[in-house]
């Protein structure tokens, strides 16, 4: 009988997931889900068929020079791409794969949240409670924006872009992206969304500005010190893509000196550490922090171990996996 492949998944898994590729792989799971050390990882890559990893493995080009020759597969648990240097892998003959689909509602509604979060003014009113605060109803007290009619501007239209602007209408927002690609007509007419091919020209505009594209080297600090000054003093930024593409010591400048109204980001450039500064400004109201769960939902992760244990048996007998990771992607 052929010998089972060896798949070294980084971090602990659903149960069901995990249950499922120790039926089919030789499996080697990460019971204490410890984030692997790179020292680890690099033992893994020497040793695995396959190795899982997630956002908080960094699997650069000189960690996959220390690879062996029997690794063939990097099925990645997660949709960004960003933790992996994707054109080093492919380089040494290793594919990709992400898990793409499964977590863009999960996504879009963490997105809708953090809109009301921040323009509503949710978490400060709720402390307001916990704290003993609440001195009654007031009609001039914990006032926030109204949503209803203001302008979105969503940086990014694949499919999370496209879930939130389908929300965000109807929730009343007029929509407005930029993209690389102008998405069809079709779509566009269907969520009534306004192309910007300047996104400068867009970020002027806007209320509320949403980033949903992925990390790519092109889109590394998409906000810039530069773009985000563009940006009107009462309109919010909202993350839930990854923390890199906002220049996030501008951005908190910006909110400390009131240029920018409010920001709700579930990501962050350095995470797990989050600046003293932004969590001043979260305890000062003027922004709603989240520890990166967008996709944090039961069923969403359930989803995203389904999609790896599909490419990677799909991989394993020969076939092509269907969400590889392709060089025009990056
Ligand atoms: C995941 C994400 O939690 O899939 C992604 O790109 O950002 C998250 O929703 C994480 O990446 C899992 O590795």
């Amino acid at each position: 009988m052929r010998k089972k492949p060896l798949v070294i998944v980084t971090r602990k898994l659903p149960d069901v997931v995990e249950t499922r590729m120790c039926e089919l792989f030789d499996t080697r799971l990460n019971v204490t889900d410890q984030p692997m050390s790179q020292q680890e990882l690099a033992d893994a890559l020497r040793t695995a068929d396959v190795v899982v990893p997630t956002v908080t493995d960094r699997i650069d080009a000189a960690l996959l020079a220390q690879a062996g020759d029997q690794l063939r597969l990097i099925a990645n648990f997660g949709n960004g791409v960003d933790n992996i240097d994707v054109s080093a892998a492919l380089a040494r003959g290793v594919t990709v794969t992400n898990t793409p689909g499964v977590l863009t509602d999960d996504t879009a509604d963490m997105t809708m949240a953090l809109i009301l979060a921040v323009a509503r003014r949710l978490v400060a009113g709720a402390n307001t409670i916990t704290s003993g605060e609440w001195a009654g109803w007031s009609p001039t007290w914990m006032l926030g924006s109204r949503i209803t009619g203001k302008r979105l501007g969503i940086v990014g239209m694949g499919r999370i872009g496209q879930a939130l602007a389908r929300r965000a209408k109807a929730f009343g927002l007029s929509i407005h992206y930029h993209n690389r690609r102008r998405v069809s007509g079709a779509v566009e007419d269907q969520l009534e969304a306004t192309y910007w091919e300047s996104l400068d020209q867009m970020l002027a505009r806007m209320d509320i500005v949403s980033v949903n594209c992925p990390h790519t080297p092109a889109t590394y600090h998409l906000l810039s010190a530069r773009r985000l000054k563009l940006m009107r003093p009462d309109a919010i930024v909202i993350n839930t893509a990854r923390g890199e593409i906002i220049d996030e010591n501008t951005l908190t400048r910006m909110l400390e000196a009131g240029e920018i109204a409010g920001a709700g980001l579930d990501v962050f450039e350095h995470e797990p550490a989050v600046s003293n500064k932004l969590l001043r400004l979260a305890k000062a109201g003027k922004v709603t922090l989240l520890p990166h769960m967008g996709s944090a939902t039961r069923e969403g992760r359930i989803d995203m171990g389904e999609k790896v244990i599909v490419n990677v048996k799909a991989f394993m007998d020969g076939h092509r996996p269907p969400d590889r990771v392709l060089p025009n992607m990056l």
